[in-house]
């Protein structure tokens, strides 16, 4: 068959300004609903909603991933793996109403841009020009997204899928620090951590600590032996149990200014799998609300 080249283009008068003109808007949104969710928050809905617009990316030929907001359409739409994340779709919709002119694509991805700095993550450089597919085509199958019963050759088979490699994949599991699972949307229960509307390395330095499985009639999933309070996946457990994955749990552990780089980077890099961009494209990097006030 003939390649797939998804080319961004980008609005001849949007630059900087309009862009962050949006994320000032989605930000003041997110911290009025920071009660949202028990406390959680939309920080960890809107890196899930950006992650799973990208991680359906197959490298191989070059299809899925964030440039068409394919979400909307079956098969898609209704994977399993994506249940809870119309909330997510709804939370932005009123910002696809007011920004005509932002492609689905840009703006699941600039959401989770938003949420990860608005919570005290690393900067995220991020560039626009996704452009929505319309037709029901190029939609992925189910079966893209990674599941949180298997192993770790199962997560490096998703993660290698997309073009990644082992240390950008254990960075980006890292934003399991934020928000939490839902029985009603996974079947899984409960937050990896305390903190989990801030963005820290606290899930690496949890999983290096004692674990056992949680005794319940939902599925296998693991608590922690000190308080019996937070949460691992199968899939988590599995980063420590991988000869290569742990070295990369552990530096971060140690090092949250590491981690802190190498998310900005690799989030960077899955927010932009399959995309074709303009040689002179900059990317854009955005202010905080806070860096904004006087
Ligand atoms: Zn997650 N993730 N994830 N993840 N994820 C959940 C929640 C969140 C896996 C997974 O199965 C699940 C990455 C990788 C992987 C977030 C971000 C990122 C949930 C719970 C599951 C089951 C959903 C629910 O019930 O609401 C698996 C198997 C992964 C790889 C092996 C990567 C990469 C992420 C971002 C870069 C976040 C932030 C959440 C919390 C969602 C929320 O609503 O609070």
């Amino acid at each position: 068959g003939t390649a797939i080249i998804n080319t961004a283009s980008v609005p001849k008068s949007k630059g900087l300004k309009d862009y962050q003109e949006v994320y000032n808007d989605i930000a003041e949104k997110v911290h009025e609903e920071e009660d949202a969710d028990d406390g959680a928050g939309r920080y960890g809905l809107l890196t899930r909603l950006a992650w799973h617009n990208s991680g359906t990316y197959k490298k191989a030929d070059n299809t899925g991933g964030s440039f068409g907001g394919t979400m909307i359409y079956k098969p898609e739409e209704t994977d399993g793996e994506n249940a809870g994340l119309s909330i997510g779709r709804e939370f932005l919709s009123e910002f696809m109403q007011k920004y005509p002119w932002l492609s689905r694509g840009d703006l699941w991805t600039l959401g989770g841009v938003v949420a990860v700095q608005e919570c005290g993550g690393p900067k995220i450089k991020w560039r626009p020009g996704r452009q929505d597919i319309d037709e029901q085509q190029r939609v992925p199958e189910n079966g893209r997204l990674p599941q949180a019963s298997r192993g770790a050759d199962h997560v490096r088979d998703v993660f290698s899928r997309m073009g990644l490699t082992d240390q950008e994949t254990v960075a980006l599991i890292g934003a399991h620090c934020l928000g939490k699972c839902h029985t009603d949307r996974s079947g899984y229960d409960g937050p990896w951590g305390p903190s989990f509307n801030m963005f820290t390395n606290d899930f690496f330095v949890r999983l290096l600590q004692n674990w056992h499985i949680r005794k319940w009639d939902g599925k296998k999933q693991y608590e922690d032996d000190e308080t019996n309070s937070f949460m691992m996946l199968p899939t988590d457990m599995a980063l420590k149990e991988d000869g290569n994955f742990i070295k990369y749990v552990k530096q971060y552990a140690e090092d949250q200014d590491l981690f802190f780089k190498d998310f900005a980077n690799a989030f960077s890099k899955l927010l932009e799998l399959g995309i074709t961009f303009p040689k002179d494209s900059k990317p854009l990097v955005f202010k905080t609300l806070e860096e904004q006030e006087d």
